[in-house]
């Protein structure tokens, strides 16, 4: 941090010095640099909501330089997490996300062909090419509102297979209850996604079927379980840049910020309520995008912050933009859930040009212990140990 207050103090004798608004920024930016005789504080002490709204409204170069640096302080800044994405169930879901095109209530719209639940074998199959193609995490998802119970033995098999592939999983399903958080952890799954999506504010205008502080419940449970959090938003629905600070201040204001945060782009979709509306209206800039991954980089400075949805529309250089803005994490292969992302072939060339390396998978290895039985001193089940 006191590298990047060197960086940005202007130099004596600069036109800077007279530049009010740079005084003030910089002050800001001095004011976040942290005394190092004092002991670390943790992301919810250290960043404001106003904090959050000061780095929003930074020059985008100061923006980009500072969110740079912290990056550098915390990772490899030329090495990527890549993920692979897979649809275990489309469509028909009960939830009536306004922006997604596998809701049941706009399915005479986007019509969306709704798909039973893949087979166990098609699943593996998947996730054996993508770990062929160097991807390190494998990311199923499911349109439902959540799991039933006939879907645990399902998606626990499903975890189990995947992560003996040597890949770290990750599951995106829906609400999670503590028991279903607990069976898939003790299967060993690495993550688990769940969105906020946006602020609280603005989420009713997306979402009515489940509401925010269900989405925080079910982020509490995956927490408690011991499974990584991802959660993430997404920019450019008609949220304001008020919503987007709020969002960041909901991920300080949990216990611990999300290992992994998803920075989607909306893919507007026709025939969905908030894709109609963006496709007539416009889009948002796509700097906006830029400048929320920066602030989360910020804000969460050791977590993995992903180019999620939307990257297909998206220039070499706004790419390479946003990887400078401190994301290091994409989704990786030609499909996400029902959308198609940039090229496989696309993104291999990028990384050659941009010298990003791909990232080794780590799977969460769950430490099994034998719990005995006290009458009979068989071993009666493995449990976890955190
Ligand atoms: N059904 C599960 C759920 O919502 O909890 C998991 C799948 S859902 C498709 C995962 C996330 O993808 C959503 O929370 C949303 O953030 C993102 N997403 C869905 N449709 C999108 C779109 N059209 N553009 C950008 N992101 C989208
Ligand atoms: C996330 O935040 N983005 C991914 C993943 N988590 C599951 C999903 C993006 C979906 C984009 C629209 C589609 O393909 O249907
Ligand atoms: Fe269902 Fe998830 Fe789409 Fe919402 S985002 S409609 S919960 S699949």
């Amino acid at each position: 941090m006191a590298g990047l207050l060197s960086i940005s103090e202007p130099h004596a004798g600069s036109p800077t010095d007279m530049n009010n608004q740079n005084d003030t920024n910089n002050d800001f930016l001095a004011s976040l640099v942290s005394d190092a005789t004092q002991a670390p504080k943790n992301v919810t002490e250290q960043y404001t909501r106003e904090d959050i709204a000061q780095l929003f409204d930074l020059p985008l170069m100061d923006l980009l330089l500072r969110a740079q640096t912290i990056h550098r302080e915390n990772f490899n800044p030329n090495e990527v997490q890549i993920s692979t994405l897979l649809s275990i169930k489309t469509g028909n879901c009960p939830e009536d996300c306004g922006y997604c095109s596998q809701s049941g209530h706009h399915r005479d719209t986007t019509k969306l062909q709704a798909e039973k639940r893949l087979e166990i074998d098609k699943v593996i199959a998947a996730a054996k090419r993508a770990k062929a193609t160097g991807s390190s995490r494998f990311c199923m998802g499911a349109a439902w509102k959540h799991p039933s119970a006939k879907d645990m033995p399902y998606v626990v098999e499903l975890v189990k297979e995947v992560k003996a592939l040597g890949l770290e999983t990750c599951m995106t399903l829906g609400m999670l209850d503590t028991d279903q958080a607990t069976q898939l952890a003790d299967a060993g799954l690495d993550y688990y996604n769940h969105n906020l999506d946006t602020s609280r504010r603005y989420y009713e205008q997306v979402v009515s079927t489940r509401s925010y502080d269900e989405r925080l419940d079910t982020l509490a449970n995956v927490r408690n379980s011991g499974i990584n959090v991802c959660s993430g938003n997404i920019v450019g629905m008609g949220e304001s840049r008020d919503d987007r600070i709020d969002w960041v201040h909901e991920l300080l204001k949990m216990p611990k910020a999300p290992e992994s945060i998803p920075v989607n782009l909306l893919v507007p979709i026709a025939g969905t309520p908030i894709g109609d509306k963006v496709l007539a209206e416009g889009q948002l800039s796509v700097l906006e995008w830029i400048r929320t991954i920066a602030v989360a980089r910020i804000c969460c400075p050791t977590s993995y912050v992903r180019l999620s949805a939307g990257r297909e529309s998206l220039s070499d250089s706004e790419q390479a933009l946003a990887f400078m803005a401190g994301a290091n994490s994409f989704f990786y292969g030609d499909k996400l859930l029902t959308t198609g992302n940039a090229s496989q072939s696309g993104d291999d060339r990028l990384m050659r040009e941009l010298g990003l390396t791909k990232q080794f998978a780590a799977p969460r290895a769950p430490k099994q212990v034998p719990v005995l039985d006290a009458m009979s001193g068989h071993q009666s089940r493995v449990v976890l140990a955190e």
